[in-house]
């Protein structure tokens, strides 16, 4: 049950397992992702136990708990090694283990170039449409293909001799499925990419594309954000392979194998939020926010990102500019907290980006501040829920200013925490979460002049309007269990019926 608030009532984590157990009552679940649900490191002569951030981690754990399995990650903990077995395994939660956690573990090289290089230097970047931030090397490409290999490999150990379904995610393992299907094609397979696909006049950009959509392809289910990035990766299947689409039923046939390509817009977990919002240390937390950040009667705003050059946060800061610029009675009136975790360090692309930051923030705070008021906050950190929760909810205002976004998580984290009615939602129009959530207030991250007037529309906004927005958007607040409960019965549906005609959820995933 969700707390309450006005969002309507959705499926609980229970409803997300049975989804998955009425797919396939009786196959082992594995879970194949990069980053490793926990992680073990040394805390000087002790091994403590972390659960790195991020909003899919979270999500899936609880999953993991309830239905068991195995998830095969990356070891990246520098004590992981100490506490697996001779199988690389360790049982996780610590404290109540209920599944496997199968550590794969990567060297220098494979980290430096299937990991900062081919995913996050040449996928991340095309995806996101930033082709000149694109880098194009063999040995990126090499170590991808390597990796996803032995990605695959530890699935084929840990599903041996026994009926399995296997869940990829996102884009640092395109090749895997393939060398899963080829070698167990029993298996029912499925990926889901977290990220946009390009137009075809992008994607023509990978020298490898046709070894990348021929990967994707070996998944009975396909998973993307929105219908564009379906269609997206459509094309170039016809255009690249050169092979037949079903436009019909958004799937590819090829060799009595069918792949099923699907919107599934992923969700958050909307009443842990709602709780972590909750309460009255956090009713007191948000007071002493407010007070630190703003003065009686002043306005906050914040936003909430990795530092990554897809969040648009120069064009955050520009439209900021401007809005105090053109608006002079907007200043000493309303702060903003920029909250940014810096990501993908030692990357040129990320480290510029992060200085670029510090500087403009200065130059803003320089411009505008007093010897009483800061404009803007910039903390370089990683905020845990029980942090983040109080600010979403002390903030009148947050902005997401994204150039490219699948989704958007911190949208939706802001939504449902609005225990106060107090919040506006300043959403780009290029994040994902724009097509799925009504009520927030649109922006061009491009038009710095007119994302600036929007700021201050959003502060200045009556409460009448602000409610019915706020009310709007917790209608169109879905949970991540109904996204579950989406994958689990289209993939079912996809496993068990390759050729046959349109399911009902075929209809109805077309009609959206
Ligand atoms: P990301 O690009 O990481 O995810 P996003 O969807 O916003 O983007 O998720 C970020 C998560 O990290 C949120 O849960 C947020 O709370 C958290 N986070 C961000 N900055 C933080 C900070 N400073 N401190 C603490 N937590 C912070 C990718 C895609 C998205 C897609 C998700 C899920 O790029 O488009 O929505 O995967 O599919």
């Amino acid at each position: 049950m969700l707390v309450g608030n006005g969002a309507r009532p959705g499926p609980e984590r229970a409803d997300a397992g049975a989804a998955l157990r009425r797919a396939f009552p009786d196959r082992k679940f594995v879970v194949v992702s990069n980053r490793e649900p926990y992680e073990h490191t040394w805390d000087d002569a002790d091994i403590v136990v972390q659960r790195p951030a991020g909003g899919l981690v979270a999500a899936l754990d609880p999953l993991m708990q309830a239905v068991g399995g195995v998830w095969i990650a990356w070891g990246s903990g520098d004590a992981d090694r100490e506490v697996v077995d001779e199988r690389q395994r360790v049982r996780v939660p610590p404290e109540s283990p209920s599944y496997t956690l199968r550590r794969l573990w990567l060297d220098h090289q494979d980290i430096q170039h299937y990991y900062h290089g081919y995913a996050n230097q040449f996928l991340w970047p095309l995806c996101h449409l930033r082709p000149k931030l694109t880098r194009i090397r063999n040995r990126y490409w090499d170590r991808y293909a390597a990796v996803n290999r032995r990605f695959a490999e530890a699935v084929l150990e840990e599903v041996e001799g026994e009926p399995a379904a296997v869940w990829f995610q996102a884009y640092h393992l395109a090749l895997a499925p393939a060398v899963g299907r080829e070698r167990r094609p029993d298996i029912a397979l499925a990926h889901f990419w977290h990220i946009p696909f390009p137009p075809l006049e992008l994607f023509r950009i990978a020298s490898n594309g046709a070894e990348l959509l021929r990967g994707l392809l070996a998944n009975d289910l396909l998973g993307f954000h929105l219908p564009l990035f379906c269609d997206n990766f459509l094309r170039c299947v016809e255009s690249v392979l050169n092979v037949p689409v079903d436009w019909e039923r958004r799937a590819v046939v090829q060799e009595g194998h069918t792949c099923f390509v699907r919107a599934l817009p992923i969700s958050i977990d909307v009443e842990a939020y709602e709780k972590a919002a909750s309460g009255p240390d956090v009713e007191a937390r948000v007071e002493r926010l407010r007070r630190r950040y703003v003065a009686e009667g002043g306005l906050l705003g914040i936003g909430v990102d990795r530092i990554d050059y897809s969040k648009g946060l120069e064009e955050k800061f520009a439209a900021l500019d401007s809005m105090w610029d053109t608006y002079p009675e907007m200043r000493e009136r309303f702060t903003y907290l920029q909250v940014g975790t810096p990501s993908r360090t030692g990357i040129k692309a990320y480290d510029w980006l992060r200085e670029r930051l510090e500087e403009i923030t200065h130059w803003i705070n320089d411009r505008y501040g007093t010897a009483t008021w800061r404009p803007i906050h910039l903390l370089e950190e990683s905020l845990p829920m029980h942090r983040l929760a109080p600010l979403y909810r002390a903030a009148d205002v947050c902005i997401v200013s994204s150039l490219q976004d699948g989704m958007n998580l911190v949208a939706k984290e802001f939504v449902a925490c609005q225990l106060d009615n107090r919040g506006v939602l300043v959403l780009s129009r290029f994040a994902g979460a724009a097509e799925e959530l009504d009520g927030a207030l649109e922006v061009n991250p491009y038009d710095c002049e007119s994302f600036g007037a929007t700021i201050r529309e959003a502060l200045l906004m009556s409460e009448d309007e602000r409610i019915e927005r706020l009310n709007r958007l917790r209608r169109s607040l879905r949970t991540i269990f109904d996204w579950m409960v989406e994958v689990f019965d289209e993939w079912g549906a996809a496993a068990h019926q390759h050729d046959a005609p349109l399911t009902a959820a075929d209809r109805w995933q077309r009609t959206r």
